[in-house]
């Protein structure tokens, strides 16, 4: 298959006492529809390849292992997915900041506060996915979506600011962002791992387009 487009999806292990997070189950969903030819971005690109990665819940071991894995892969896009408890929407996230300030310990026991992640990095970098036109799209299949302008201050964020560091020299081809997923295991949850799956095909088929994101004023007021 002449220059597919390999993306990077990852997840997170279980965390914080509990058995299991659902950001593997959304990936191993869109793994899933991919070996059955049945996702949305397979039907509108040709040649898309799904690379999984899981990810510990370690500050700085996390963000190694995805910098290592864009470096074999070379991927066109690098999607990283985590559990936010609490939310009930698909949140796509528009911003990493370069700050570490950990409520729980990590795995690995660390528990940082007020750190930076690079020292002398930018305070915070922007998602280089196309998140309003993937936006439009989800709300358009009644998948309940955010525009959310902060992944907090633990690993995800480590994650996501992390790799947009590091890819930024690397020239717009190679596109990154985060996308956190409520309990979809919680009782009461009312969105599926179906749909948040749905959600990030969706987001992968808008993110290789190769144009600027929509500019529809989407912001949040706060
Ligand atoms: N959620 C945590 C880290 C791992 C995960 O799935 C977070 O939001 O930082």
């Amino acid at each position: 298959m002449a220059d597919p487009h390999r993306i990077l999806v990852s997840a997170f292990e279980p965390f914080g006492g509990a058995a299991q997070n659902p950001s593997q189950n959304v990936v191993q969903e869109l793994i899933r529809r991919a070996e059955r030819n049945q996702l949305i971005a397979q039907k509108e690109h040709r040649g898309v390849v799904l690379i999984p990665v899981l990810l510990p819940v370690e500050f700085t071991t996390a963000a190694q292992i995805l910098a290592h894995a864009a470096s074999e892969h070379s991927p066109r896009l690098v999607i990283s997915v985590g559990l936010a408890a609490g939310t009930d929407t698909i949140r796509l996230e528009r911003v990493g900041l370069n700050l570490r300030d950990a409520r729980i310990p990590d795995n690995a026991g660390a528990q940082p506060a007020d750190q930076p992640i690079v020292d002398s990095g930018k305070p915070a970098l922007f998602s280089t996915l196309r998140l309003k036109s993937a936006f439009k799209r989800i709300t358009e299949a009644n998948i309940p979506s955010t525009l959310s302008l902060s992944a907090g201050s633990y690993v995800c964020n480590d994650v996501l600011y992390s790799i947009l560091h590091h890819l930024r020299d690397q020239g717009p081809e190679i596109r990154a962002g985060f996308v956190h997923v409520p309990d979809l295991h919680a009782p009461d949850s009312t969105l599926t791992v179906g749909q948040a799956a749905t959600a990030l095909d969706l987001l992968i088929s808008e993110s290789l387009i190769f144009e600027p994101d929509a500019h529809t004023p989407l912001g949040n007021l706060h």
